[in-house]
């Protein structure tokens, strides 16, 4: 690429032209930092933080430098994979394999109901757009169920949420006076705006003070001011005491509770009765710790709790969700600068309801999502309404779920899986089809995880490059199955093609009209957009059609937070989405608009939950911890890492280190177990056994250790040697390991041994 160039002497020169940067997300955890990219051919050569990014601003961690192992790292399927009896794969064409699979759906229907059809995924931490058009083909079978990674995490949380104010709350840590860590490592894992600046910022100012409650002493716990480091799986305790302390030294705010809160007396008279001290030694945190962070807590103006993983996925999961809540809902820090907050959504992550329940085990369906733990039992059945066939879309179940072997058994046994990826991943390797997609930076993507209150960011990214041959983006196959079931009238596309040819109000108006005399299409509202609207937007952005959807609900919803925005209406909203390449705020609210988000009748919190309260009853008779004999020490099966991010990047050439995922151990258990640094050791479970590299650290108490998530992926590399360096962590879990009210699973408290690898294991 030259550039020409006419100096004032009129001489010409041709000189290399830099390329040019441009706009995109990073696409390896929720934050979805802006970035810009220049290319060199198909490599994404430079990286920087986009400063015109309303939430990110310029900021970026670590991971997004290396970002080119997901584009080019991993070879790229050109085609779809049918596979042969003998497990092999063919290449077939889309038509045959779309016409194929779209036949073996409606097969599957006619003969069990399209319930016993089950859709995982729908997207990760970079692309939420393909999944928001699954719907339609989804709905026209008639199928029900669905789950993704979000049932193996955050159900707990949400069910809580739904009872004491019906949605997601959460923390303003840039203002906060107070922030609470529970389970979660936000230096490493990040997950809300600029997290390390922030972090900065509050260790630095005397004014503000950081709390931090985990067991591992992480990047983010030694900035802390309070670190409580509990025994793992003692949170329950440690969380009770800590509210009990505001209860009992009388530190709550009583105006709040009694102008906002009902269902307190019960929680306060629960939280009076709880023996400090005693709940203070079992959670192996001092008394007087927990006292202070509690009278800090009652002191700030305002308060922010993160939960997360340490708690999410481990005992008492649930109840620490309820507990937590209680040091910002006790200490009214909801609705003001700096606090808790409920907030927009450009599209719910969970759908709100009450639970369902699951058609084998009858588990609990929490925000639409079947338990992750619960998916190999309705499978591995023979009952009649078993789950019988698999969509897998951007995601890897066979490897993300605990106990891949039991995983494996169960896709194993459907009449038909069909999966979606950008490359051959375990659950790939399962599938009677794979179906190859085009990566997130070929097409039009964006994420619904827009969580932020007061200013609430939404980023369409376009595409940086086009598809190579023989890929498709998500919402292009969606388009194709569902064309092949032949739902739709012919004449009913047109109508609204021509429509949108007119202009939107003009659209609006037919399809107003179109779902009003046909209310079945509603279903399939997503795929009408895409092969209606879809045409008339701009090259390249066929796929954003949906996004009109959202953004007149965004309208319907959030009327004058959109407009303090900036956004006169849905149709306005939709074109700056379009056109900004960096995002745009679409809600802006007023802290006094945290109220309209409750969804409780009276406007209220219900701050009793009767199960739960009783399980707070029940900590004084149960003494914290699962080990024994056989396994006497407690195994975090999944820690977040400089150089982890989930199943996402294959290629283990991005990581510049801990390249084998090392297995965590503290001095004093290295010793006990005759184990080295740099050495090799077996580590058991009741499910499996694996072998780690061992890294001493004194991060980390006696009787626990820890292994990273995402390794044990595997990976071809350029010799044609496949690899997979590390532990795969679900070869270590059980999926009947699981918190009793959501199912999520308990990855983070896993009962283990280990022993220094025997010469045999360490030439295995
Ligand atoms: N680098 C990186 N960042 C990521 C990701 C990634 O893969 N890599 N993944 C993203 C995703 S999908 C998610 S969900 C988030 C998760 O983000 P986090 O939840 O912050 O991540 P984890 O490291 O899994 O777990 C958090 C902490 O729980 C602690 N813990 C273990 N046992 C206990 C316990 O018994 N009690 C308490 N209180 N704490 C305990 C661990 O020591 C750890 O510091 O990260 C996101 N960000
Ligand atoms: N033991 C243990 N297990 C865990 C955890 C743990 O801490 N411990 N953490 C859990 C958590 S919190 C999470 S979020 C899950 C994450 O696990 P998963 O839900 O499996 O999600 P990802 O790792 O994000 O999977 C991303 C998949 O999407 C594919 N992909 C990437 N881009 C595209 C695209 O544009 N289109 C399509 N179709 N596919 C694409 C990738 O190739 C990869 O296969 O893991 C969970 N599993
Ligand atoms: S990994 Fe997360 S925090 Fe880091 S750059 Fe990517 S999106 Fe931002
Ligand atoms: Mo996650």
């Amino acid at each position: 690429m030259t550039e020409t160039t006419e100096s004032s002497d009129g001489t010409v020169h041709e000189a290399p032209r830099a390329p040019e940067w441009q706009q995109t997300a990073c696409i390896l955890c929720e934050c979805n930092c802006g970035i810009e990219v220049q290319l060199e051919g198909r490599t994404l050569s430079r990286i920087r933080g986009d400063k015109a990014h309303p939430a990110s601003e310029g900021y970026t961690c670590n991971k997004a430098m290396r970002l080119d192992h997901y584009q080019n790292g991993t070879r790229r399927l050109t085609s779809p994979l049918r596979r042969r009896d003998d497990g092999t794969y063919e290449e077939i064409g889309w038509d045959d394999a779309v016409a194929e699979i779209a036949s073996g759906y409606q097969r599957i229907a006619g003969e069990h109901g399209g319930e016993s059809i089950f859709y995982y995924g729908g997207g990760g931490q970079g692309n939420h757009l393909g999944g928001a058009y699954s719907g339609a083909f989804l709905k026209a079978l008639g199928s029900r169920y669905r789950s993704s990674a979000l049932a193996q995490e955050k159900t707990g949380e949400a069910w809580v949420d739904s009872q004491i104010y019906g949605g997601h709350t959460r923390g303003e840590f840039e203002h906060a006076e107070v922030s609470v860590f529970v389970g979660k490592n936000p230096w490493m894992s990040q997950s809300f705006p600029r997290a390390r600046v922030v972090l900065r910022e509050i260790a630095k100012d005397p004014e503000r003070s950081m709390i931090v409650i985990d067991p591992v002493e992480t990047d983010t716990a030694k900035l802390a001011d309070f670190h409580l480091r509990v025994r793992p799986g003692t949170d329950a305790w440690c969380l009770a005491a800590l509210a009990a302390t505001l209860v009992q030294e009388d530190l709550t705010d009583g105006d709040f509770l009694v102008d906002h809160v009902n269902g307190s007396e019960p929680v306060l008279a629960a939280l009076a009765a709880v023996p400090i001290t005693d709940y203070a030694e079992r959670s192996g945190v001092e008394e007087g710790l927990i006292r202070a962070a509690a009278r800090r807590i009652a002191a700030a103006d305002s308060t922010a709790v993160f939960e997360d993983l340490g708690i999410q996925q481990g005992p008492d999961s649930t109840l620490c969700s309820y507990l937590n809540k209680m040091l910002w809902i006790l200490t009214g820090s909801f609705a003001k600068p700096g606090g808790q907050h409920m907030h927009s959504w450009m599209a719910p992550l969970m759908r709100p309801g009450r639970p369902g329940r699951t058609p084998v085990t009858g588990a609990p369906v929490i925000g639409g999502l079947t338990p992750c733990n619960v998916i190999p039992d309705e499978i591995l059945s023979d009952h009649p309404d078993r789950f019988r066939a698999m969509i897998v879309e951007s995601s890897n179940p066979a490897h993300s779920l605990a106990d891949s072997e039991r995983m494996r058994e169960a896709f194993a046994r459907l009449e038909l899986l069909v999966v979606i990826d950008v490359a051959m991943t375990e659950t790939a390797r399962l599938a009677d089809y794979v179906l190859p997609a085009a990566t997130q930076f070929e097409k039009p993507e964006a994420t619904f995880f827009n969580l932020e209150f007061p200013r609430n960011t939404f980023h369409l990214r376009h595409p940086l490059l086009e598809p190579p041959e023989g890929t498709l983006p998500e919402p292009e196959i969606w388009a194709r199955l569902v064309r092949a079931l032949e739902v739709v009238d012919d004449a009913v596309v047109e109508r609204l093609r021509a429509a949108a040819e007119e202009g939107r109000s003009a659209y609006a108006h037919a399809l107003g009209e179109a779902t009003g005399s046909d209310p079945s299409l509603v279903r399939v509202l997503p795929f009408l957009l895409y092969e209606t609207l879809g045409p008339t937007l701009p090259e390249g952005l066929q796929g954003a059609a949906a996004l009109w959807g959202l953004s007149q609900r965004v309208a319907m919803t959030y009327p004058d937070a959109m407009r303090r925005a900036g956004h006169a209406d849905g149709d306005a909203l939709f074109d700056a989405i379009l056109a900004g390449r960096s995002g745009v705020t679409f809600t802006l609210d007023e802290y006094e608009d945290d109220w309209s988000y409750v969804t409780h009748p009276d406007g209220r919190f219900a701050l009793a939950i009767p199960e739960l309260l009783e399980d707070l009853r029940g900590l004084e008779g149960r003494s914290p911890g699962y080990t024994d004999e056989q396994f006497p020490i407690v195994l975090s099966a999944g820690e977040r890492r400089a150089y982890t991010a989930n199943d996402i990047i294959r290629d283990p050439s991005w990581r510049k280190r801990d390249g084998d995922g090392a297995l965590r151990v503290s001095g004093a258990d290295a010793e006990r177990y005759g184990l080295t640094d740099g050495g090799r050791a077996v580590i058991t479970t009741a499910r499996g056994s694996a072998e780690a590299t061992v890294e001493v650290s004194d991060l980390m108490q006696p009787g626990h250790v820890s292994l990273p998530n995402g390794y044990g992926v595997d990976f071809r590399d350029e010799s044609g040697v496949t690899v997979a360096p590390g532990v795969a962590p679900n070869a270590l879990t059980s999926s009947d390991w699981r918190d009793p009210y959501a199912g999520t699973p308990w990855h983070k408290h896993v009962p283990a041994r280990i022993e220094p690898a025997g010469p045999v294991a360490a030439g295995a």
